[in-house]
């Protein structure tokens, strides 16, 4: 998988309680009308998801989120669509990649040695996210010296082991909303080009999340795409390669302004 600049990878929650758009694509006609809209407004990749990670969500058992995600999996990839999918659960992401994904999207940065297992045996490249405790319980009180330095680190350290663990390929992402306080979120935005400079392709992701409430005054998550459009052009200026957001069709129009200006001035 190569592209450049920014590309923007679709979110596709097929669960209840997603903190912005569950309950809303939980029959399989409903989320592959999301899933062919927002390919169709430009997407590069659609990330499937069968388990909210949103603060205080409970967990789902294997069988529950594999019956949520596989379905529309298997629809998508069978019309050629590049697809991730969102899981913490090494099952899961073997079901998915058998059924025709194409990257595992885990929110615990394949902190699980079976998931890394997954990854490699079928050639799936992963995307390595930094979450500092669990889903449950990570808004409780989050601490870092220095939040830049340490999930830095962490994502040196880890994609070091997954790649060694013969996974092909990461993409980073330093989770932005994963146990991580609004001023740990912004200091991790601001060091952007930091990460971006390494050697690996850095995803950003903080569509309709608490952040840009806290930031512009926004409570309902539906109302929060213009500041998370601002962020995430932010994030493209800064060298991400990939923005994972609800509003599809935003996100690549203001992608290509932003780039087009980024070109040299002779050119239209
Ligand atoms: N954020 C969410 C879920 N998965 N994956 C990556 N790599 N990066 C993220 O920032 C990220 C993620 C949370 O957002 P959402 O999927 O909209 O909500 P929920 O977890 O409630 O389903």
């Amino acid at each position: 998988m190569t592209w450049r600049g920014c590309a923007v990878m679709g979110v596709l929650n097929v669960t209840p309680d997603s903190f912005s758009d569950g309950g809303r694509h939980t029959t399989l006609e409903a989320a592959l009308r999301q899933a062919r809209s927002m390919r169709d407004a430009g997407a590069l990749m659609i990330d499937v998801g069968g388990e909210s990670t949103r603060p205080g969500a409970d967990p789902v058992s294997v069988d529950e989120e594999v019956g949520r995600v596989l379905p529309v999996i298997r629809a998508l990839s069978g019309e050629g669509v590049l697809l991730s999918v969102d899981t913490m659960k090494p099952e899961v992401a073997a079901a998915a990649l058998a059924a025709g994904a194409h990257l595992v999207n885990d929110v615990t940065g394949l902190r699980d040695p079976a998931m890394r297992r997954v990854c490699a045996d079928s050639g799936a490249p992963a995307c390595v996210m930094h979450m500092r405790g669990e889903p449950r319980t990570m808004q409780r009180a989050p601490h870092y010296d220095d939040v830049v330095v340490e999930v830095h680190a962490f994502l040196r350290e880890r994609s070091r082991e997954v790649l060694a663990a013969g996974v092909p390929s990461v993409l980073l992402d330093p989770g932005l909303g994963f146990g991580k306080t609004p001023a740990h979120n912004l200091a991790l935005l601001r060091a952007l080009p930091e990460f971006t400079a390494g050697p690996h392709p850095v995803l950003v992701g903080v569509s309709r999340k608490r952040l840009i409430d806290t930031l512009a005054g926004v409570p309902e998550a539906a109302e929060r795409d213009p500041g998370t459009l601002a962020l995430h052009l932010h994030a493209a200026r800064h060298g991400a390669a990939l923005v994972r957001a609800h509003a599809v069709g935003a996100h690549v129009q203001a992608l290509r302004v932003q780039s087009a200006l980024d070109r040299p001035a002779d050119s239209a």
